[in-house]
């Protein structure tokens, strides 16, 4: 099928997931190059498989909150892809979530899961609940009666559920405890958990340190590095904090911060002191990022995000389609020269293009953030054999997988014609190793 017929069909069985058609349609487009080389893909009909996930649940989610009212919420568990390995990746509780969300998340999480080199899966899942404002009981409530309904569709070699956006150690902690009571076995079904039941240590800076080491690579094919970059990250979570420690590490000065209210910006750079007094803002008292600029009387610009502030480097880690065409021509012209993406589709395709276009080094989610991932599928090996490794040696692995990563994009962007370009390359290298598994496990 052409790349316009199958959009068209993705877009009748999927109506209005318009995120799920903006995240094929990457990934079709990708891999032309390696359609025309090897007609057997088109033969199998892998794209066609893929789109389709291999098992969709969506249910209901009853609980009662503080005042003694029930509340309904839905959730909704995606198993896409099982070609090389369980079904692996996050849960996402936030009032956007509806199936076409999910299904974005997915379907990327199919082919980032193959750029670890790991055998995971791909799946998502997660629930239009939102945790802001709720209490820890609230919180509580809402994650048991989730599992109680999840726990019978998953398992440590089936299917294994990790941490996304509004999902942290807090939720993590209630779904083990309740899975661990509906099934009686202590087992490796999550990913992200605390370190003394079964967590690895280095999973909650995973996915932040990852895109960072990321970048870095990408910068080395500059002969250049972090040392002296201004840069600028939104998003104020788990990505974002872990991003912002190791940027500074590398010698990067982070200025600018956001949530969903607004940004702050602090061109001192936000490390030491302030970056803790960030975490226990964020994870503790969960307030709003303009207490930073209360508190260290910086500039707070409310409803806006930070892309307009000049930067050599910009992270988005907050959520999708977060980087539009205005604003990456406002970071281009104001000298931007790596733009990686913590977030899981944070840059509109127009807006990738134009990076591409500038000359603007481009790291895709699927690879640049892969290491949060990468991380579970080693939470997951320690749990396998019953072991827990160091911090410096889970983050050497990651720290390694990171190379590869950007090593076998980068490889395959030049093998089929499109050197440099890491948004072909990710998507070339992680479909691959899938299309040739469901090749090898016949029609199923
Ligand atoms: P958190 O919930 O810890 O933090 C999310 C951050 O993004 C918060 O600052 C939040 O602000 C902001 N945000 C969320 N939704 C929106 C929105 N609609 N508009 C503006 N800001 C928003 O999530 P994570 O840090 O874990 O996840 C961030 C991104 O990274 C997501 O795209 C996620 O899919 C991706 N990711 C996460 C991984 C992980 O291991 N956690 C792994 C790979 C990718 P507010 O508090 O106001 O909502
Ligand atoms: O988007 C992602 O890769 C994640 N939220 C992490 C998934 C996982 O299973 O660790």
């Amino acid at each position: 099928m052409d790349i316009e017929r199958l959009m068209d069909w993705v877009i009748a069985k999927n109506p209005g997931e318009k995120e799920y058609h903006q995240a094929v349609k990457e990934v079709v487009e990708s891999v032309q190059p390696v359609l025309k080389k090897h007609p057997e893909y088109e033969r199998f009909k892998i794209l066609e498989r893929m789109v389709e996930p291999e098992r969709q649940i969506m249910f209901r989610v009853p609980w009662m909150d503080d005042s003694g009212d029930i509340q309904v919420n839905r959730g909704f568990r995606i198993e896409f892809n099982s070609a090389i390995g369980p079904y692996k990746g996050g849960l996402r509780f936030h009032p956007s979530v509806y199936i076409g969300i999910i299904k974005f998340l997915g379907f990327e999480q199919i082919f980032k899961n193959s750029l670890t080199g790991l055998p995971i899966g791909g799946g998502k899942g997660g629930s239009d609940f939102d945790p802001k404002g709720k209490s820890d009981m609230e919180v509580m409530r809402f994650c048991q009666s989730f599992m109680s309904e999840l726990f019978r569709h998953i398992g440590p070699l089936t299917d294994v559920p990790a941490g996304d956006i509004g999902v942290g150690g807090r939720e993590i902690g209630y779904l083990y405890g309740q899975y661990k009571k509906l099934v009686n076995r202590f087992e490796s079904v999550l990913t992200g958990k605390g370190i003394n039941w079964g967590g690895s240590l280095a999973r909650t800076e995973a996915t932040g340190y990852g895109a960072t080491y990321f970048t870095e690579e990408m910068l080395k094919t500059r002969k250049d590095s972090f040392k002296g970059k201004t840069v600028t990250i939104s998003g104020s979570g788990n990505v974002a904090q872990y991003a912002a420690q190791k940027v500074y590490q590398l010698g990067g000065k982070v200025v600018t911060l956001s949530d969903s209210s607004g940004y702050i910006y602090d061109p001192d750079g936000i490390a030491g002191d302030k970056w803790k007094f960030v975490l226990e803002l964020k994870n503790m008292r969960r307030g709003r990022i303009s207490e930073y600029a209360d508190k260290f009387g910086v500039e707070y610009v409310a409803g806006k995000r930070p892309w307009g502030t000049p930067c050599d480097v910009a992270l988005p880690c907050a959520t999708q389609n977060e980087i539009n065409l205005d604003e990456a021509k406002t970071l281009v012209n104001n000298g931007c020269i790596a733009v990686s993406e913590g977030a899981n589709m944070p840059t509109l395709p127009e807006a990738v293009d134009h990076f591409i276009e500038n000359g603007v080094l481009f790291g895709p989610a699927k690879a640049a953030n892969a290491g949060g991932v990468a991380t579970s599928g080693l939470e997951m090996a320690q749990n396998h054999v019953g072991i827990a490794w160091t911090f410096e040696k889970v983050d050497q692995e990651l720290h390694q997988i990171m190379v590869n990563i950007h090593k076998n994009s980068w490889d395959a962007a030049e093998k089929y014609g499109h050197k440099g370009n890491l948004v072909i390359g990710a998507n070339i290298a992680g479909f691959l190793k899938v299309a040739d598994s469901m090749i090898d496990h016949g029609i199923v």
